[in-house]
């Protein structure tokens, strides 16, 4: 099946609900409503999105830490997303993974992250050559950041999906931090280079322009689902805010964040959307409707209850 072709609008208004659930999420941890362990992901909705929108429903995917729109543009539930992070029985895991979330969807292809940061690297190569095996037509695809591609489990992955040709798409979202990690002190050459050692497709793009994202995103999946092997996506992307929510960020100079701001993917492309004519009352429109669709997710989430603890044994197989 090809994918339809997915207009700027339509990804705005996955970028908005994106933000607008982080936003309410935020809120929540404020007034203790769950547990405050999260990396906001403002900046990154350009990348997640847009690249997320290329993949079909039965595509597999591994996102990063950074926020959740790669999760929220792959369909997860709302409500469940919000149980999961409450860890209620609402949940995608029912209650068993609040504190550090590990969201899973097998039947919509999303197979959670790593909390040990890399993980997703390996895993997403075995799905990939899984699907491979099995004919499947599935793609992979594999978020992380400019950190994560320099650990040892990236170099295995993306040698096995250069040899084997295996149908990944591996996104690295550079926002040039690792914490308080310039990714110039981490990192010598460009990530997209990394594409020719290993066999592979390499893109770089602008990670707050989403139809560039996109373009490049269903070019590597098209190549992907051919047959015709991987490809790295190296979106250059913005952290707008500290690493994790209540990191002070006193370690970034504060001009060169106020600059980079100016790169955020949701303002930029609001405004494209009025350039190339959208109405304003139609963007509104879309707005309000994200805004109460989270607002009711978050009412229904915290109706849920937590496990009980003749769940104890559940899911242990040793
Ligand atoms: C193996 C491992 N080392 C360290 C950590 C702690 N940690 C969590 S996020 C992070 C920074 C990751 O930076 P990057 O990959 O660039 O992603 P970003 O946070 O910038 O989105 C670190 C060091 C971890 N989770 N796993
Ligand atoms: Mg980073």
């Amino acid at each position: 099946m090809t994918h339809a072709t997915r207009t700027l609008f339509e990804i705005y208004q996955v970028m908005f609900l994106a933000q607008a659930w982080e936003q309410a999420l935020l809120r929540m941890m404020d007034e203790n409503l769950t547990p405050a362990l999260y990396h906001p992901g403002r900046g990154s909705e350009g990348t997640e999105v847009a690249a997320t929108m290329a993949l079909e429903r039965s595509d597999y995917l591994l996102y990063d830490h950074r926020g959740v729109a790669h999760i929220i543009a792959k369909g997860v539930d709302l409500v469940a997303m919000f149980g999961d992070f409450i860890g209620n029985d609402l949940g995608t895991t029912r209650g068993m993974g609040a504190g550090v979330v590990h969201i899973v969807d097998p039947d919509l292809g999303v197979l959670g992250q790593s909390g040990t940061l890399g993980g997703s690297q390996v895993i997403a190569a075995g799905a990939a050559l899984s699907a491979k095996l099995r004919h499947s037509g599935q793609v992979t695809m594999c978020f992380f950041g400019d950190g994560a591609a320099n650990r040892g489990t990236f170099h295995e992955a993306a040698n096995v999906a250069g040899a084997w040709k295996l149908p990944i798409v591996f996104v690295i979202q550079n926002n040039g931090w690792a914490v308080s990690v310039p990714v110039e002190h981490s990192t010598g050459g460009r990530f997209v280079d990394r594409a020719i050692g290993y066999g592979m497709a390499g893109v770089q793009v602008d990670g707050a322009d989403p139809m560039a994202v996109y373009e490049a995103a269903v070019a590597a999946v098209a190549r992907a689902r051919n047959g015709e092997g991987a490809t790295i996506i190296e979106a250059k992307t913005v952290r707008m805010q500290g690493h994790y929510f209540g990191d002070a960020d006193g370690y970034r100079d504060k001009a060169l964040i106020a600059e980079a701001t100016q790169s955020d993917p949701i303002i930029r492309t609001r405004a494209a959307l009025l350039e190339q004519g959208a109405l304003e009352t139609d963007i509104a429109d879309v707005e309000r409707a994200a805004l109460a669709e989270v607002i009711s997710a978050r009412d229904m989430a915290l109706s849920g209850r937590p496990p009980g603890p003749e769940r104890i044994f559940e899911d242990i197989y040793a």
